[in-house]
């Protein structure tokens, strides 16, 4: 094809010459120039046939094509739909759900394919990779359990050390230290599941607050006018301290007691009021135990002025009691020490 075009533009290009250029001049010059015309009109109807054969060739090549084409969009199709359809069934293979998640092959609204993970109690996320537990909400050492609660919906449980408890392990039922005498407080439940604590006594104490001295009950209600009442210890940590002992308000039918307790081996206790003054019917009694049916070791009333008393009993309770009768008498406060 290529040299035909060549030898038609060279014809082309003869036949211009011989006529721009004006040199026919006889004719000689003429029947060659018939004879070349003639020729280039023989190949031209030639190069026709040529093309006209290229044209159907050409037609007959694009027919062929759109048939490979549609067939080879068929076969894409067919290999499309075969990958998605093995996607699907190895799309939980290997598994991508976590923590024993099941998965599940799915088709999203636009039916793409995908997988659903149908996680276990307390895990959460696409994956089931989170776990509800993940922001440590239990504190002071509390275990994290992940769970369900009633509505279906992710939740956590603390499991709390000793002796915290609450949602989060918050709290401290013990941190109002109810436990007397050096007791250990334990948090617990009762039998009706609520929070408790119980105290762990050490020796010669027991009761629910450890208030029970070597067998006395000390744990009667305390009330009326006399702040720090119940139990006090003089051990080696504060045997320089001062218990006061405090009649804060001078009334009608008053009954305070407090519990002296003496650990250490040697020395005596001493009670000193700077002016004790009572009715006769009203009195200070100190009994050698917890309460007044034990011996007692003292009895005040009266206007006493500077009194001061002592005693070595490890234990005893100290009883402030007034009558029913009107009285115009004031406030009074001991002053009890540890004396060596
Ligand atoms: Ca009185």
């Amino acid at each position: 094809m290529t040299s035909m075009a060549l030898w038609a533009i060279f014809a082309v290009a003869l036949l211009f010459d011989h006529v721009s250029s004006n040199t026919i001049n006889d004719d000689s010059e003429l029947t060659e120039l018939k004879s070349v015309i003639t020729k280039l009109s023989d190949r031209l109807s030639h190069f026709e046939g040529h093309i006209g054969d290229l044209s159907t060739s050409m037609q007959a090549q694009n027919e062929n094509l759109n048939v490979t084409i549609a067939r080879l969009s068929t076969r894409i199709e067919e290999k499309i739909d075969h990958a998605v359809d093995s996607l699907s069934t190895s799309i939980c293979d290997p598994d991508p759900c976590l923590n024993n998640g099941k998965c599940l092959p799915v088709r999203n609204n636009i039916g793409k394919n995908g997988y659903e993970c149908i996680c276990t109690a307390g895990f959460w996320g696409i994956n089931c990779q989170l776990d509800r537990c993940e922001a440590a909400p239990c504190l002071n050492n509390g275990k994290c359990l992940p769970g369900k609660n009633n509505l279906g919906q992710d939740v956590y449980e603390c499991e709390c050390t000793a002796p915290f408890w609450g949602d989060r392990c918050q709290l401290d039922r013990c941190e109002a230290a109810p436990c007397l005498n050096n007791g250990k407080c334990l948090p617990g439940r009762n039998d009706l599941g609520q929070v408790v604590y119980e105290c762990e006594c050490t020796s010669r104490f027991s009761g629910d607050v450890c208030q029970i001295y070597s067998g006395h009950d000390i744990g009667r209600s305390l009330t009326g006018h006399c702040p720090g009442q119940g139990l006090f210890v003089f051990n080696e940590d504060n045997k320089d301290e001062t218990k006061e002992i405090v009649i804060s308000q001078y009334v009608d039918h008053m009954k305070c007691w407090w519990y002296i307790s003496n650990t250490l081996d040697t020395g005596h206790l001493e009670l000193s009021f700077n002016n004790f003054k009572s009715e006769n019917a009203d009195y200070l009694q100190i009994f050698k135990g917890s309460s007044t049916s034990s011996p007692q070791l003292h009895h005040l009333y009266g206007s006493l002025g500077a009194k001061k008393i002592t005693w070595t009993d490890s234990f005893v309770s100290i009883y402030w009691k007034t009558d029913h009768s009107v009285n115009n008498y004031s406030p009074m406060t001991g002053y009890l020490r540890y004396r060596p």
